[in-house]
């Protein structure tokens, strides 16, 4: 089964919680703070490879998750990071998050981190100054980024084939490269796409076959014109036209008015065209077949003649086709350096911003605060412990944010919420 859409519940691992521990010193009742921080939790990355043609693994296993980091221990020992969640994806795959697109990984071993683990907590060896000696208090982690991801499969070829049903489309894949699909001496044989890779002279190209199309393809006829987006992000086009067809002519146009009507663009594709099955038919009717293609293909296109049976031309047409994939690649701009930091999708702590807002939730009684960072502070919060609130209240003091709500009405026990964190009086009581 060739699966090319998929959703799945992508989930960072957690951070550890920092730990409270102090050192046990002979002579000493209880030694300065040494507890650690919790590690890092595991990134989700998505590693696009050729080994992988559809999007079917995804549907038995919706959940990719990282593992969560581990909490910090005594000794200022931090705790383990998790381990990052490697999941293998075609190339061609395109990653939307809320419908929008934020990766779309077209290159073999090409990597993107889809959601960051969260940081660790801070232990409390951290929390010590000349006013607190023995800090209760550590970070919790942060939670680990997680989402809806949706997954589409867009193949990523560099030659795709079109044509009418029973053009020899799939024949051809099968001759020429390691693929082996379905062939019949019907309509609609193929009903998913199929890819092979073709070997010729010092290189390879990867060839897509896809479901034959036919006039009315655009508006839903046949098999319509759905598969065409596995050929949309081809290189170039080999058009396959049966040379018994009455009118190779008409044959031809009618699938290029089918071309333009799914993507102007992709009617611009550089394109090659050729007459198969030509085993059975002598020079004369060939080059009469061969004429009157011409005069519909037009003098930029040259017009190959082949025989998957007789594998006459083959060899012929696969150096043409190399070479303009080679043109279109040599054009392409130049790709990015592949250095992991420009994947990263998510922000990093240290680029977060320190803007704030204060608003007054009425209806739940609370004062709420908005902002990257105090959010951020927020959710490495332990409730639980009252240095930790303190201190949030501190960076609150800081940041000119307790000030701010106070001029908004807020009293000492009124309740304060940051971001989607737990609410808490503003003033310890
Ligand atoms: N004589 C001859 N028959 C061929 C050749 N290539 C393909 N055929 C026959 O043509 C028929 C259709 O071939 P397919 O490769 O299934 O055609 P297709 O274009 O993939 O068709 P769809 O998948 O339906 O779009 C089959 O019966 C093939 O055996 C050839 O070189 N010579
Ligand atoms: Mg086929």
């Amino acid at each position: 089964m060739f699966v090319d859409t998929a959703k799945v519940s992508v989930q960072a691992g957690k951070g550890g919680d920092g730990a409270v521990s102090f050192r046990h010193e002979i002579y000493v009742d209880k030694g300065g703070p040494d507890g650690g921080d919790g590690g890092r939790g595991g990134d989700v990355v998505f590693v696009a490879t050729e080994n992988v043609n559809t999007l079917l693994d995804f549907r038995y296993k919706p959940e990719l998750k990282a593992t969560d980091g581990a909490a910090g221990s005594k000794k200022r020992m931090a705790g383990r990071s998790g381990t990052d969640l490697i999941v293998k994806v075609p190339m061609g795959t395109l990653v939307r998050r809320d419908g929008e697109i934020i990766a779309d990984l077209t290159r073999n071993g090409e990597r993107v981190v889809i959601a960051k683990g969260g940081d660790g907590g801070f232990g409390n060896a951290h929390f010590k100054s000349s006013t607190r000696q023995t800090p209760r208090m550590a970070e919790l982690g942060e939670p680990g980024d997680t989402f809806e991801a949706e997954l589409e499969l867009k193949l990523l070829a560099d030659v795709g084939l079109v044509g009418f049903p029973n053009a020899g489309k799939s024949t051809f894949l099968s001759v020429v490269t390691n693929a082996r699909p379905e062939i019949a001496d019907y309509a609609f044989t193929t009903l998913t796409p199929n890819l092979g890779v073709a070997d010729i002279d010092d290189g390879s190209i990867l060839i897509a076959d896809i479901p034959g199309l036919i006039e009315g393809a655009s508006e839903g006829k046949g098999l319509g014109d759905a598969f065409l987006r596995h050929v949309e992000r081809t290189a170039v086009l080999l058009h396959l036209i049966d040379i018994y067809s009455e009118d190779v002519a008409t044959s031809y146009k009618t699938i290029r008015e089918e071309l333009k009507k799914y993507s102007p663009e992709l009617a611009l594709r550089p394109e090659v065209v050729a007459l198969t099955k030509s085993e059975g038919f002598d020079a004369e009717m060939i080059a009469m077949q061969v004429d009157a293609l011409k005069k519909a293909v037009g003098d930029k296109v040259a017009v190959h003649v082949i025989s998957a049976a007789s594998h006459h031309g083959l060899t012929d047409l696969l150096r043409e086709l190399r070479a303009a994939v080679q043109t279109v690649r040599d054009a392409e701009p130049e790709l990015e350096v592949d250095d992991a930091e420009s994947d990263v999708i998510t922000l990093s702590g240290e680029q977060l911003s320190e803007h704030w807002e204060v608003e007054r939730d009425e209806h739940a009684n609370v004062y709420r605060v908005f902002g990257e960072k105090i959010e951020k502070f927020a959710r490495r919060t332990n409730y639980d412990q009252f240095e930790s609130v303190n201190r949030l209240r501190d960076i609150m003091k800081r940041m000119g944010i307790s000030h701010e709500l106070s001029r908004a009405g807020a009293k000492g026990e009124s309740l304060v919420q940051i971001g989607d964190s737990q609410s808490f009086p503003l003033v310890e009581q």
